[in-house]
């Protein structure tokens, strides 16, 4: 079993897995070389070999335990017939969902993603089997924001809005986007992935009731379908920017571990969440694009705050695009050299 998985299942080892998010993309010369090519965003994620090449290049500069599949939360909408596109500079565009109507019309179609499974198979094989593969969706209310604002950076006035005057409308796009997710997770686990995570990004967006009827119900959901169709694969669970909620959404959502933002205080999680829960995280993704002592220590910090509990060092979020790839060096020796303490 490699030790990215031992420690989702519970153990503490002495190698520490890392990964990071978004550690395939523009900080890589070599992704920028591929992506150059490539008329939009959307058709490099449903090019297996290209797809594949992506999610293996950040494991052949760095010494990591995971590749993430390359692919991105909006495939999910794109498969239910929202067309989706990336605008360069701008981000995703999505025709905004307003009516019931256009609602109605949404039916998930797992044909749109089987590029996606391709990938999967063809990155498995190139893997070495230490190294894991994980599978990836956004989770309900997450993708449900981009789909009813239309865009992203924002707050999603929109989503909440509805979420608010229509709850009818918003619950029954929520429920399609879980259907749909659920599906999409059992095809990478039949694809071949080893681990899934999921992506709620703008879970901070929510507190109280909404948090536990938007974040929390259906995570726990796709989580117990999953759980249930294959006991075998972990889950990951990140909802950023949530401090408030986590250990609730870490006992409800049946998770097996919970990634940690950079906002979330070492020792405040080693006193709320129990030992028990493995914890993936939480670099700031600034002090990597800073490099120099200030991330070294911090790293250092991480992992001795966690050295006696189930832990997968990652960052708190995304890699930042302008991150230079000799910080990412530096950062990944430091792990590997205090395993030989
Ligand atoms: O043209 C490009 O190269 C586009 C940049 C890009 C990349 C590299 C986008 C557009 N998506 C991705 C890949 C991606 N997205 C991965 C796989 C690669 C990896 O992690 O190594 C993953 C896991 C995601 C997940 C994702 N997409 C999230 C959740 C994580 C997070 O960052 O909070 C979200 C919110 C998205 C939406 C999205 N896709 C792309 C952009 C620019 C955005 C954010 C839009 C916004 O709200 O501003």
């Amino acid at each position: 079993m490699s030790y990215f998985i031992k420690n989702l299942s519970g153990e503490v080892t002495k190698r520490k897995p890392i990964w990071f998010m978004r550690q395939a993309g523009r900080y890589l010369p070599e992704y920028r070389e591929i992506r150059k090519d490539v008329p939009n965003f959307l058709s490099l994620v449903y090019n297996p070999d290209l797809a594949s090449e992506v999610t293996l290049q950040p494991l052949r500069r760095f010494d990591l335990d995971a590749a993430i599949l390359f692919s991105d939360i909006l495939v999910i909408p794109d498969a239910l017939g929202q067309h989706v596109r990336f605008v360069k500079g701008e981000g995703p565009k999505l025709n905004a969902l307003k009516a019931k109507q256009e609602v109605d019309q949404l039916i998930f179609d797992g044909e749109v993603l089987m590029p996606v499974m391709e990938t999967i198979k063809k990155t498995r094989a190139a893997l070495s089997p230490d190294k894991s593969l994980i599978g990836f969706a956004g989770s309900p209310w997450t993708v449900a924001c981009y789909m009813v604002d239309g865009h992203g950076k924002t707050d999603f006035p929109k989503a909440r809005a509805m979420m608010v005057d229509n709850p009818d409308l918003f619950n029954q796009i929520i429920n399609k986007v879980k259907q749909g997710t659920i599906d999409y997770l059992k095809m990478q686990v039949d694809a071949g992935v080893n681990a899934l995570q999921l992506f709620d990004s703008w879970a901070g967006l929510l507190s109280d009731d909404n948090f536990q009827t938007y974040v929390i119900n259906p995570t726990a959901d796709i989580v117990a379908a999953l759980n249930a169709y294959a006991p075998h694969i972990p889950i990951i669970g990140f909802v950023k920017d949530s401090k408030d909620y986590l250990l609730s959404y870490a006992q409800k959502t049946g998770v097996n571990a919970i990634g940690l933002s950079q906002d979330l205080d070492l020792d405040w999680v080693n006193e709320n969440i129990p030992d028990t829960i493995p914890v993936q995280g939480n670099l700031d993704p600034q002090l990597l694009l800073a490099g120099g002592t200030k991330m070294l220590e911090a790293a250092e910090r991480i992992c001795d705050s966690f050295s006696h509990r189930p832990h997968i060092f990652n960052l708190g979020h995304g890699i930042i695009k302008e991150t230079p790839i000799d910080h990412v060096l530096e950062l990944v020796e430091l792990i590997r050299s205090k395993e030989e303490k």
